[in-house]
């Protein structure tokens, strides 16, 4: 059956889990299954493009991932130049603007350069925007709307009566989205039914889709299933409702 356009959600979210579980499985190292990830960003991308999703928000590297061995780190910050080079003109082509979430100040220079360089490149392109989550952790986003909130306090430019949840939203990274700040599916794959601090504020009324599928095994007829799955329950909210 097709994918009714009407009903595909606006914002999807993505936990890309699972590519250390498939590197493993195939007696490769860890960062095989990475590098296979960056070509399912690259075939998710075009399908969630066609499908007329809006913002497709991709959980690329958390703030606990500095944690991980110092090689692998190493390895992942070498991947925004893979997809920059293979990848760029066929976005632009497809007109996805790339922009990212979380502080990219911390990544190395060369990966700092490189993900401005594809935002920058991309910042005229009107349709889908693929939005990194790149050293993103949502208590940190929330902590540090917290503190912006705080000095307007105390600069007198806000009074604290007038902080609402509506404010603490306009402080957040993700407020430049307005309407679809707040992803309307958020999917994880690999099997782990956790949220693991990505958008926190914003996944507050997001419907899950959790799949065992890893990472780099997934395709667009896994986003495909993820979608239809999202409609079959907003038909039957639909009917709870009516
Ligand atoms: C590893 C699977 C693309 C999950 C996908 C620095 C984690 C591959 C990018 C990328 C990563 C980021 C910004 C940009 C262009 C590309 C990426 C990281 C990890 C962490 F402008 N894939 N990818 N960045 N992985």
């Amino acid at each position: 059956m097709a994918i009714d356009k009407e009903r595909v959600p606006k914002h999807v979210a993505i936990i890309m889990d699972g590519n250390g579980r498939w590197a493993k499985k195939r007696f490769l190292p860890r960062v095989a299954g990475h590098r296979k990830g960056v070509e399912t960003i690259k075939k998710v991308t075009i399908r969630a493009n066609e499908l007329g999703i809006k913002i497709l928000t991709v959980y690329a590297f958390s703030t606990e991932n500095w944690g991980r061995p110092q090689d692998e780190v190493n390895y992942l910050m070498k991947l925004p130049k893979d997809f920059f080079d293979s990848f760029l003109p066929e976005l632009i082509k497809n007109d996805v603007r790339v922009e990212w979430i979380g502080d990219i100040t911390a990544l190395p220079q060369k990966t700092y350069d490189i993900v401005v360089s594809a935002a920058e490149r991309t910042k005229h392109c009107q349709g889908m925007v693929l939005n990194f989550a790149l050293n993103y952790g949502a208590r940190q986003e929330i902590t540090d709307a917290v503190v912006e909130i705080a000095k307007a306090v105390s600069h007198h430019e806000l009074d604290v009566e007038s902080i609402s949840a509506e404010l603490i939203e306009s402080f957040l990274t993700t407020a430049r989205y307005g309407e679809l700040a707040a992803p309307d599916l958020l999917i994880r794959t690999s099997g782990e039914q956790r949220l693991s601090n990505f958008l926190l504020w914003q996944a507050a009324y997001s419907e899950f889709y959790f799949t065992d599928v890893l990472w780099p095994d997934f395709d667009s007829s896994h986003l495909d299933t993820a979608i239809e799955s999202y409609i079959q329950r907003d038909r039957r909210f639909g009917k709870v409702k009516g």
